[in-house]
């Protein structure tokens, strides 16, 4: 399946939170798929830098979801929402008095972001919550003249990120502003009871403060407009005029609405499975929550997020990575630990991540994932095969060579061989890198790969629903809520009719039994079928769970090396709900 960007997506309700799915498809707005051409210099923070630091940090860090003695649950810049603590406008507006960050460092800020191997930093300048991060002359609710504060951390960050080299961007709320009347999501009101429109907000706040913060912080590389919704057409136009006219090098958000941005960002916390054409971007949280919430622990390891990192450059996009930071200013020590130990790994291997493009295969492969330059392959390792094998199915294009790289840019030349279609390259059985090894292949030409699925012979092989060919059932992409804000993303293949099937072409190396599991979620205990074509066929059954989760089926034998079609199908239980998201092979015999 080809994959449809945002706008064009299907997808399923989820309802947890009061927040629909669909409602935040039409919040994230119409995007852009291509950069346009006249805009290809702005482009060149994405083609070089691919790695970002994105920072949440506001009048909400304050609270960071612990309010009136009680916990809430979800991401923290929502606190005001009336799903999360539900705070009337004038209670956190009053908030401000106790707000006084300071421990807020932007030169230690900067140099983290440096020594993470990220190129720019983006920063919120004003959430939904209507509170300015900088000194604004147009409204008061900001953090230099509502707080004891008193200081404007908007123009110590600009200093720093220009003293590391780094590139500084500004998240802007342009529609939502819950505090200001008219704005979206906000009060009807002015405090003299005149009722007034969004017309209202964006003439008296909105559009100066985009004026602002596109001419009092020197050059900036990028404004990251968020959650348009039905913001009418003509204010968004005339806010990229503005910050054509004030940046004319800045890159302007898609989220900003209408396909009037640079770029598209693809949904929260989506790092994509398919390569995405056009330039586009992902942004991801260190643990849960954007902003700070004082219980979220739940860190990403370092190699997290390399992973997530080296897919989403694998899949030809950039990766934004968030911070929150405290109410007091500081950053949370387990939050720049594990962004400094992932830089380690990216210093070591800059050449892997800057510059480079998507992988040929489009997707990952069993053993980790892949980028390019020109005629050079790096294959990032992060699960190192039994034996040492790594297995390239289907690469079409010559190998000159393969050599690992190590923490002391010495090269180890690797054994390559080729058998059947598929690449060998053989792993020495120590190595000094420790956290993910990278491989690197000199090709004949720029690489080219066939299309299908290879069976690992060594390690557990996953391919996704996302990219069966699917009869007699719906492939649908699905978003949905763990906590409040926090959305996880699927394509499954549901609702099934009895001779409904998901199909995969396989390519097997190494013909023998191979045990097949199937993550999928469901109602009560479903009867699963699997074929190859002209072959053998099992079946069995299995509990389900609301979440997705991992059940065997059985073992399946493949007689020879070569190309198979396999097939599921949903046999009996409730078909309708039966829902598919990948099969797994592991070889056992
Ligand atoms: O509502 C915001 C949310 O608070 C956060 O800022 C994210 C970051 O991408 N954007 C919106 C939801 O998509």
């Amino acid at each position: 399946m080809k994959r449809l960007i945002i706008a064009g997506m299907l997808c399923a309700m989820a309802v947890q939170g009061g927040l629909l799915a669909e409602d935040m498809d039409a919040m994230w707005g119409q995007q852009v798929l291509k950069l346009k051409a006249a805009d290809a210099e702005r482009g060149q923070l994405f083609e070089q830098g691919n790695y970002a630091m994105f920072i949440h940090w506001g009048l909400y860090s304050h609270i960071g979801n612990l309010y009136k003695g009680k916990s809430y649950y979800g991401i923290g810049e929502w606190i005001m929402n009336k799903n999360m603590a539900n705070i009337p406008v004038d209670e956190y507006k009053a908030l401000a008095a106790q707000f006084n960050p300071v421990k807020f460092d932007a030169d230690e800020i900067a140099k983290l972001a440096k020594d993470a191997g990220m190129k720019y930093i983006v920063i919120t300048s004003k959430h939904h919550d209507g509170f300015a991060m900088y000194h604004s002359k147009v409204s008061k609710f900001n953090i230099v003249d509502a707080t004891p504060f008193a200081r404007d951390p908007m123009k110590e960050l600009s200093k720093a990120c220009e003293k590391y080299g780094l590139g500084l961007g500004f998240y802007y709320s342009h529609n939502q502003d819950w505090t200001f009347p008219g704005g979206g999501n906000g009060p009807k009101q002015t405090a003299d009871g005149k009722n007034v429109d969004f017309k209202y907000y964006y003439e008296n706040k909105c559009r100066e403060q985009v004026e602002e913060i596109t001419t009092q912080y020197g050059p900036i590389a990028i404004v990251w407009f968020d959650t348009p919704g039905r913001i009418p057409r003509e204010y968004v136009e005339e806010l990229v005029q503005i910050v054509r006219k004030n940046q004319p090098k800045a890159l302007v958000s898609g989220r900003a609405g209408y396909g009037l941005g640079d770029y598209v960002t693809l949904g929260d916390m989506e790092v994509p499975n398919e390569n995405v054409e056009g330039i586009w971007e992902t942004v991801d949280t260190t643990n849960d929550s954007w902003a700070y919430a004082w219980y979220d622990n739940y860190w990403k390891t370092p190699k997290e997020i390399l992973h997530r990192l080296v897919a989403c450059v694998g899949r030809g996009g950039t990766y934004m990575l968030n911070i929150g930071p405290r109410g007091d200013g500081t950053v949370p020590e387990l939050a720049a630990l594990t962004l400094r130990k992932a830089g380690e790994w990216v210093k070591r291997y800059p050449q892997v991540v800057y510059g480079t493009d998507a992988s040929p295969w489009q997707h990952a492969l069993p053993w980790g994932d892949v980028t390019v330059k020109d005629t050079t392959l790096f294959l990032c390792v992060f699960d190192i095969p039994t034996g040492g094998g790594l297995y390239l199915p289907g690469l079409k294009t010559k190998v000159k060579c393969a050599s690992l790289l190590s923490r002391r840019g010495k090269q180890a030349d690797l054994k390559v061989q080729t058998r059947d279609g598929w690449t060998q390259i053989q792993l020495p059985a120590r190595m000094a890198e420790k956290m993910v090894p990278v491989v690197q292949v000199e090709l004949e030409a720029k690489p080219e790969v066939d299309p299908y699925w290879g069976i690992d012979p060594s390690l557990e092989t996953t391919i996704l629903a996302q990219f069966a060919q699917v009869t007699g059932a719906k492939q649908e992409s699905k978003k949905w809520m763990e906590k409040f804000g926090e959305w996880k993303h699927v394509v499954r293949v549901w609702n099934w009719e009895k001779s409904g099937k998901a199909s995969w072409e396989v390519d097997v190396l190494e013909p023998g039994y191979y045990s097949v599991d199937l993550t999928y979620a469901g109602e009560g205990r479903i009867v699963w079928g699997i074929d190859i074509e002209g072959g053998e066929h099992i079946q069995n059954q299995q509990n389900s769970s609301h979440n997705y989760q991992r059940f065997p089926i059985g073992w399946i034998n493949f007689p020879k090396a070569g190309k198979y079609t396999v097939s599921v199908s949903c046999l009996e239980g409730d078909l309708t709900e039966a829902s598919l998201k990948a099969i797994h092979f592991t070889p056992v015999l």
